[in-house]
């Protein structure tokens, strides 16, 4: 077989790559939303926050999708889903197997490709390999307005470097179970009166409608969706189940919508 591939020199790689990055991060640093954390809720959020029009970046620590989905249950690649989260993911197009009225079964590389696909295409900039590691904050009227954000290699090496900032008019925690970028801001910004009661052991059959329930604003510009929620209210966390997730990241989402576009 004869094939004629088009030839692309060194230089030029490194120039299209180095160019088209920048821009992203040039337009990126002054966002709408800032999601940290591209797991099952931010992810989600993303989708909802980037089809209304915002423009919403995504930065993730690790250098894959999906958070706590691709570890599914001890490594076992199938979840739970409950109904009405069955609507979402239908809207993703995610294969889903009816178990019991109401109770689904769904496949975790499937849900985790169709899913950051969904975001992607609806407009969300994902960004991995960064951490966050704190947030910006102003006064009068006191609120959170951006985040800190370093290469999570340069984390891991320990190396003395200063972050850069993006500012966006809102930040969501989607960090899961460690509510890391909320627990920063309680702990640094103590004006701001969050007090972090911690994660309870699990109660699944409470646990999931709680989070959707308490998923919202917890200060001036800084949201909190899926497990994060459990964390900063004290709720029950719930395990394999992964409803609440989606759930509170469209419930995340709409509050934002309506807080940025009113
Ligand atoms: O943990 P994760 O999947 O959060 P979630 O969306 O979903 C929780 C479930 O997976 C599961 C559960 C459901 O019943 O209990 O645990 O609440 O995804 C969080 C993502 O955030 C990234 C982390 O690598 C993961 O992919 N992350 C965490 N901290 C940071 C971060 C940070 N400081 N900066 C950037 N990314």
């Amino acid at each position: 077989m004869e094939i004629k591939i088009k030839q692309v020199d060194e230089v030029k790689i490194s120039r299209y790559i180095i160019k088209e990055t920048m821009e992203d991060w040039y337009q990126f640093v002054d966002s709408d939303v800032v999601i940290v954390g591209a797991g099952p809720s931010g992810l989600t959020a993303a989708y909802y926050l980037a089809k209304a029009g915002l423009r919403t970046l995504v930065f993730e620590r690790r250098l894959s999708f999906g958070g706590g989905i691709g570890g599914g249950a001890m490594l076992f690649h199938k979840l739970v889903i409950e109904r009405p989260a069955d609507e979402i993911l239908r809207e993703f197009n995610i294969r889903l197997k009816e178990v019991e009225e109401g109770v689904y079964i769904v496949d975790s590389a499937e849900f985790m490709a169709k899913l950051a696909t969904a975001a992607i295409d609806a407009g969300a900039k994902i960004i991995h390999g960064v951490t966050v590691d704190d947030v910006i904050f102003r006064e009068d009227p006191l609120r959170v307005a951006g985040v800190a954000v370093e290469w999570t290699a340069t984390q891991m090496a320990s190396l003395h470097v200063d972050p850069i900032f993006i500012s966006a008019k809102a930040v969501v925690d989607a960090t899961g179970h460690d509510a890391e970028v909320i627990s920063v801001a309680s702990r640094k910004i103590p004006e701001l009166g969050i007090v972090i009661p911690g994660e309870k052991s699990a109660y699944s059959e409470k646990a999931e409608e709680l989070v959707v329930i308490n998923t919202g604003k917890v200060a001036e510009g800084l949201y909190v969706t899926g497990m994060a929620v459990a964390e900063v209210k004290g709720l029950p966390r719930m395990g394999p189940i992964f409803g609440a997730m989606v759930l509170s990241g469209k419930a995340v989402a709409e509050q934002i919508i309506k807080d940025l576009l009113k």
